[in-house]
C-alpha cells in the first residue's frame, strides 16, 4: 500500500512509486489523490513552453539551478507528447538534466503519452500535486511543443514562461495566439545570437493592443542566454515577482479558483459518463436503439434528450 504520510515526510520512492500509479491509471488512484489533496496548494508551478529547440531544456536547467541556489526544492515535469523511447533531442535533456539526480532537493520526471491511460494533461496536473505535497516548492512543468496538449496543461501554472528566439520563423505572426494568451513572462533566448530588436518590439507592440494586459501585470519581454547566462538570474526574480505580485493582488487566487472550477466540472463530467453508460448499457438496450439511429428510422437528436431525461427520472426515484 502507497503511504501518503510518508510522500509528505518526503519520501522520494513514495513519489516516484505514487507517480507510476498514476500514469497508469492504478487501482485507487483516485482515493490516493484525494488523501494528497489537503497537502497540495503550496508549490510555485512554473510552466516553461514554446517551439522545440527554443532553448526550454536549457533554461529549465537555469531555473532548477536558481531555485537551488535559494534553497526550493524542486520538481520538474518534462511532459513529451511522442514516444519517450525515440525521442533523441529528449535523450539529450535527460542526460543533461542528471547533473541534477544526486541532489536530494531535486526530483525530475519526464512523462510521455504512452502509459498516460487519461490523457497526459490529466496526468500532468496530478503528478504536480503529488510533487507538491511531497514538499517541491517550485515546480517546472516543460512541455515540447506548443500545441493543444500544451496550452491545457499550461493552465496548471501558476506563471507561465514563453521562450522565443530571434530567429526569423519566430516573428509575431507565427507565433500561436493561444501561447500569447497565457504568458506571462515572453523570453527571448538565444540573445547571445544577436538580432533581438524587432521580436522585442513586435512583442511589446503587440501587448500594447491587447486588453488583458491592462490589468495589474504586463508581462515582461526578457533577453536571455543560457550559454553566457546573460539575463537568468533577471529571469528568476520576474518570475518570483510574478507569483508575489499576484498572490497579492487576489489574481492568483482567481486563477486558482477558475483552475479548481474546471478540475470540478472535469470530475464531475466523468462520474455524469460512468453512470450514463452504466445505465445505457443495461440489458442491452442501447442495441435496438443504434440500429433505429443507423436505419434512419430514428434520429440522434431527439433520442439523446429522451435518454438523459430517462435517465434523470431513474436517478430522482433512488
Ligand atoms: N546560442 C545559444 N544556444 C542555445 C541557447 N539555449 C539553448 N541553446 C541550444 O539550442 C538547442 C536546443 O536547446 P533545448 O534547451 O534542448 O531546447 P528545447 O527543445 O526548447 O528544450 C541546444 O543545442 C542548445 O544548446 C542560448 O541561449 N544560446
Ligand atoms: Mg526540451
Amino acid at each position: 500500500m502507497l503511504d501518503v504520510n510518508k510522500l509528505i515526510q518526503g519520501d522520494r520512492r513514495t513519489a516516484a512509486k505514487i507517480i507510476t500509479l498514476i500514469e497508469n491509471d492504478g487501482e485507487g488512484k483516485q482515493e490516493l489523490l484525494s488523501r494528497i489533496y489537503p497537502h497540495t496548494g503550496r508549490a510555485h508551478v512554473i510552466g516553461v513552453t514554446g517551439s522545440p529547440g527554443a532553448g526550454k531544456s536549457s533554461l529549465t536547467d537555469e531555473l532548477i539551478k536558481q531555485a537551488r541556489r535559494h534553497n526550493f526544492k524542486v520538481g520538474v515535469i518534462a511532459v513529451d507528447p511522442t514516444s519517450p523511447i525515440s525521442g533523441g533531442a529528449l535523450l539529450g535533456d535527460r542526460i543533461r538534466m542528471q547533473e541534477h539526480a544526486l541532489d536530494k532537493g531535486v526530483f525530475i520526471r519526464s512523462m510521455g503519452t504512452r502509459g498516460c491511460l487519461g490523457g497526459l494533461a490529466r496526468a500532468t496536473k496530478d503528478v504536480v500535486k503529488v510533487l507538491d505535497a511531497y514538499g517541491c516548492q517550485v515546480i517546472i512543468i516543460e512541455t515540447v511543443g506548443v500545441g493543444q496538449s500544451e496550452l491545457d496543461i499550461m493552465h496548471y501554472a501558476d506563471t507561465t514562461l514563453v521562450v522565443l528566439t530571434p530567429g526569423a520563423g519566430d516573428h509575431i505572426q507565427t507565433i500561436k495566439a493561444g501561447i500569447m494568451e497565457i504568458a506571462d513572462i515572453f523570453i527571448i533566448n538565444k540573445s547571445d545570437l544577436g538580432n533581438t530588436k524587432r521580436i522585442v518590439t513586435d512583442i511589446e507592440q503587440m501587448l500594447d493592443m491587447s486588453p488583458r494586459y491592462k490589468s495589474s501585470w504586463r508581462p515582461p519581454v526578457i533577453e536571455t542566454s543560457t550559454v553566457t547566462k546573460d539575463g537568468i538570474e533577471n529571469l528568476w526574480s520576474l518570475i518570483r515577482r510574478h507569483f508575489e505580485s499576484t498572490r497579492s493582488s487576489g489574481e492568483l487566487r482567481e486563477t486558482v479558483r477558475n483552475r479548481v472550477c474546471m478540475e470540478l466540472m472535469e470530475m464531475v463530467e466523468d462520474e455524469l459518463r460512468r453512470h450514463l453508460w452504466g445505465y445505457l448499457n443495461q440489458n442491452g438496450s442501447l442495441n435496438g436503439l443504434l440500429d433505429d439511429l443507423a436505419d434512419r428510422k430514428a434520429d440522434p437528436y431527439t433520442e439523446s434528450r429522451k435518454l438523459v431525461e430517462r435517465f434523470l427520472n431513474i436517478k430522482n426515484k433512488h
